[in-house]
């Protein structure tokens, strides 16, 4: 976990507390970037592991870009 991940996730956490888990997209992705972070994944799919999100993460950057992110739904890891 890098540093500004260790700062985003309290942060995340507490935004994902105000809105109805699993909306939309921007209610996992908090930070607006169009990618998902372990973190931001976490906040609303406590069930995510760290394996399966690295097993979702196939570039190993650490996020998830829309192709991932569509992979994973396709794969039923992450909701539609
Ligand atoms: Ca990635």
């Amino acid at each position: 976990m890098t540093r500004t991940t260790k700062l985003i996730a309290p942060l995340a956490i507490l935004t994902v507390l105000a809105v109805p888990a699993l909306a939309q997209d921007a209610a996992i992705d908090i930070n607006g970037d169009g990618m998902y972070s372990f973190p931001e994944l976490q906040a609303v799919m406590p069930e995510m592991s760290e394996d399966d999100f690295t097993a979702l993460d196939t570039s190993g950057d650490g996020l998830l870009d829309a192709d991932e992110i569509a992979a994973g739904t396709a794969a039923g890891m992450l909701p539609a």
